[in-house]
């Protein structure tokens, strides 16, 4: 059947009704069937016993699922009439045992009602279809699934709340205006309205070009957020950086031998720790001067893994005096991370053997062979972590929204541009590139969004959701 769609309201008439199960494969204690559309209960009606009639809206009605003739089992139905559901057509949401029999039977219970198996994301398509949220808000929903770690849930909730879309009304209401006095000029050119103001609007234009700048800039931060913070391990040759990346990890992940230069290629593991889940990057000792081409390499792909990586954890062996060379070495590799504004955090490893240290050498202290120290350790790298991922602004996490804030930043740059070339009849150029930023900015939420755009955002969610 042809979906219709309706530009101006978003409104989605669709007749069809969809099922999936919502919850993953396998086996589990519960399973959830979903049903959304224009008949899901009548649908529903046909596997389960319930009233179509008398049914009680968002209240829980534990009933019998019934598999052909047999009783297949106890559930719980939940329903949700239009337009108020998620979906903003009928909804039936049935929670059964997690069998994969039971759930998959249920399924094709549905399926053989009339209901269509539903498309990946079609329930929030629907959503969105209905007008029940914007685009921006549909994609949050993906991201608060994905998000394993509290600054990802948080960037999630906030988007899911709306936060993008307020954002870009602050950014898209003063351009509206903007655009209306100009095509009221263009428009009725006898009324002989006061010309638009030219001055006025570049420092209004330059006001916008920054916000729209800020807010794309908040995606280098909202892509790290969701690929987990990385911490690079750093520091001399031998100092221990391998058996600390082990230690961290809880097994025996890296090579660890008693001579320098072990590790030459860079290995990055995941570690949980608290509400986060960094990456860990073991690397290469750094020395000033070697010979050997391979740890030259090596040294060259820690330097890049410092680069890429949000807290640099430095390990330094205490059981070894450190050569004023060697303390040059590992002063930079804090440098650097400072001049990022990254923070740094030191591990004096090897506390089992005698301090041969200096004594203005300060960390964490840890034996990685012992596994001591090891708990305060990760607790310093969380709570260094957290305070990087602290705050409650909007952040850019789609590729798509950063792309589109990019083109209608052009946008922007090119209305003042028109403005100030053509001083005296700027006024057609300067209202194609602004109607052009606004239907950049629109795209973000969803404004008279393309079907193939529609697709391509919606097939990288789950089935069910
Ligand atoms: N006593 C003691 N020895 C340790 C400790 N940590 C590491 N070692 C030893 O120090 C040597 C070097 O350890 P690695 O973990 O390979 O050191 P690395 O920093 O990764 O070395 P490269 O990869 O060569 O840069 C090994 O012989 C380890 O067993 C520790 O806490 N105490
Ligand atoms: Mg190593």
């Amino acid at each position: 059947m042809e979906k219709n769609y309706s530009s101006s309201s978003q409104k989605f008439l669709n007749e069809e009704t969809i099922a999936a199960i919502a919850t993953p494969p396998g086996k589990s204690a519960l399973g959830v069937l979903r049903l959304s559309g224009h008949d899901a209960l009548k649908k529903a009606a046909t596997f389960l016993q319930i009233d179509v009639q008398n049914l009680k809206p968002r209240t829980a009605l534990l009933t019998r699922a019934a598999w052909g003739e047999n009783f297949l089992d106890q559930v719980v139905a939940l329903y949700f009439p239009k337009p108020t559901s998620p979906t903003g057509e009928d909804l039936i949401e049935i929670t059964a045992h997690g069998s994969p029999f039971i759930l998959s039977s249920l399924l094709k219970t549905a399926l053989q009602s009339g209901a269509r198996m539903a498309d990946p994301g079609e329930f929030t398509r629907r959503s969105f279809l209905n007008g029940k949220m914007d685009l921006s808000q549909a994609e949050a929903v993906c991201d608060l699934i994905a998000a394993d770690n509290q600054a990802a849930h948080r960037a999630a909730l906030i988007q899911l709340s709306g936060g993008i879309s307020n954002t870009l009304r602050k950014i898209k209401t003063p351009l509206f205006e903007m655009l209306a006095h100009i095509e009221a000029c263009l428009d009725h050119p006898e009324e002989e309205l006061p010309p638009p103001p030219e001055s006025e609007f570049l420092t209004l234009l330059h006001e916008i070009h920054g916000s729209i700048l800020d807010f794309a800039s908040t995606y280098e931060r909202g892509k790290k957020i969701f690929s987990g913070p990385r911490i690079c391990i750093a520091g001399l040759p031998n100092s221990g950086k391998s058996s600390l990346l082990n230690a961290l990890l809880g097994r025996d992940r890296a090579i660890v031998s008693e001579i320098p230069g072990t590790t030459r290629d860079t290995i990055e593991e995941s570690v949980s720790m608290g509400n986060l889940t960094p990456l860990l990057i073991d690397t290469a000792g750094v020395r000033h001067k070697t010979e050997d081409a391979v740890e030259k390499e090596g040294i060259r792909r820690t330097h890049d893994a410092l680069k890429n990586s949000d807290l640099t954890l430095i390990v330094i062996d205490r059981s070894k005096e450190i050569s004023s060379e060697e303390e040059k070495t590992i002063l930079s590799l804090a440098e650097a991370a400072r001049k990022e504004n990254k923070p740094v955090i030191f591990a004096l490893n090897k506390s089992d053997l005698p301090r041969r240290i200096d004594h203005h050498w300060e960390g964490i202290l840890v034996s990685a062979l012992l596994k001591e120290g090891i708990l305060d350790l990760k607790k310093s790298l969380a709570s260094a972590l957290a305070q990087e991922s602290a705050g409650h602004e909007v952040l850019i996490t789609s590729l798509r929204h950063h792309e589109a804030l990019t083109s209608a930043s052009a946008e922007i740059f090119s209305v003042g541009k028109a403005i100030q070339d053509n001083a005296g009849r700027w006024e057609e150029r300067a209202a194609f590139h602004l109607r052009e930023c606004l239907r950049f900015l629109g795209e973000i939420t969803g404004d008279n969004a393309e079907k193939d755009v529609l697709d391509a955002i919606f097939s990288k969610f789950c089935v069910g959701k």
